[in-house]
């Protein structure tokens, strides 16, 4: 179990033992913090995976904090934490049985990350769906149904052979799978949006305290929302200046430089393309709210003026 790794990695270490393709758009500084040209704030704690399997460590977790541009919304947010788990299994192991290695590892590791939720939540609602990792083949992502939706909580899959090797591990097997800890906490205790976590707020810190986890979530104690600040509304909409350039990601950079944690959500509310310009407009809500305190509509006024004028600069848009 490790939990004191630094977060911050070389470029090797995030992208290219894991084998993320060199044109992946994770690799972009759209998506990833850089520190350096060559170090970045990890984005997952897959960045270890290789270097310990080279240490010869066969069983293990890893617990950090990771760094993303992501999207703005009640589940994401642009630190967060991650278990990472890896199990290697030897010649032996996967001789014991009739299945394919890979099947047999792929079994292991669904019935085990079902008998963790289980584990964890007693009976709940939850599916997998096929996805895709460059680390893993087959890859899979488990989702939670929660407040109404499903809420992707992890990824996991069958480890690619070249990472194995990678680590002189010929005849082995592997599984691996890094899950959200936030979103395992937002299901365990009713917690509805994932910026309460940095919360100084003491209606929500004393509500909390160690040990109060219960396996099975039997009598635990859930969250109790108390009445949150009321949000504000903005919306921007602009003329894009070329259509391939401008992404989601940019704009949610720049909202986040500009109002931080006062800002809940980023939506495209509305998209427009003029066939005779062949031009295309997007109009984008933006909400803001403190989850501490009221905001007065100076305060926002002055964030949404600032986020109108680096559009201009930084992303060259047109306001309409
Ligand atoms: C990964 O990060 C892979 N490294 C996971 C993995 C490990 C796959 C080993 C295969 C083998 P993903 O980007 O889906 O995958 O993130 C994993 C989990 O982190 C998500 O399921 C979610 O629970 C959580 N997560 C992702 N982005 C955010 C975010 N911005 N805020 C909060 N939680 C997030
Ligand atoms: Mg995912």
């Amino acid at each position: 179990m490790f939990d004191d790794l630094h977060p911050i990695v070389s470029t090797h270490e995030n992208f290219d033992s894991v084998l993320v393709p060199q044109d992946h758009v994770s690799r972009s500084k759209n998506d990833t913090y850089y520190v350096t040209e060559d170090t970045v704030l990890r984005c997952h704690t897959s960045a270890h995976q290789l270097s310990l399997l080279k240490q010869g460590e066969k069983k293990f977790l890893v617990t950090g904090d990771v760094y993303r541009r992501d999207t703005i919304d009640a589940t994401h947010f642009p630190v967060f934490h991650q278990m990472e788990g890896v199990r290697v299994f030897t010649k032996c192991e996967l001789s014991s049985t009739e299945l394919a290695p890979q099947d047999f590892v792929s079994q292991e590791l669904k019935s085990m990350l079902e008998g963790l939720a289980k584990h964890l939540f007693g009976e709940v609602e939850l599916r997998w769906v096929d996805a895709y990792f460059p680390f893993t083949d087959p890859s899979y992502e488990l989702e939670i149904f929660f407040n109404g939706e499903w809420l992707e909580v992890l990824g996991c899959g069958v480890m690619q052979k070249q990472i194995l090797n990678g680590a002189s591990l010929v005849d082995e097997e592997a599984w691996a799978f890094g899950l959200g800890l936030e979103r395992l906490a937002m299901v365990l205790f009713d917690i509805p949006d994932i910026r309460l976590f940095w919360t100084n707020d003491e209606r929500f810190s004393k509500q909390f305290k160690a040990g109060m986890f219960r396996s099975g979530g039997h009598n635990m104690q859930k969250f109790k929302s108390y009445s949150k600040y009321p949000p504000c509304y903005k919306d921007v909409s602009f003329w894009l200046p070329n259509v391939s350039k401008f992404t989601e990601n940019d704009l949610c950079e720049i909202v986040r430089s500009t109002a931080g944690n006062l800002v809940e959500e980023v939506k495209l509310i509305d998209e427009f393309h003029n066939p005779k310009t062949n031009q295309v407009s997007n109009c984008y809500r933006i909400t803001y709210r403190s989850m501490d305190r009221s905001l007065t509509d100076e305060e926002i006024n002055t964030l949404q003026d600032c986020v109108r004028e680096a559009l201009v600069t930084s992303l060259g848009v047109t306001l309409r």
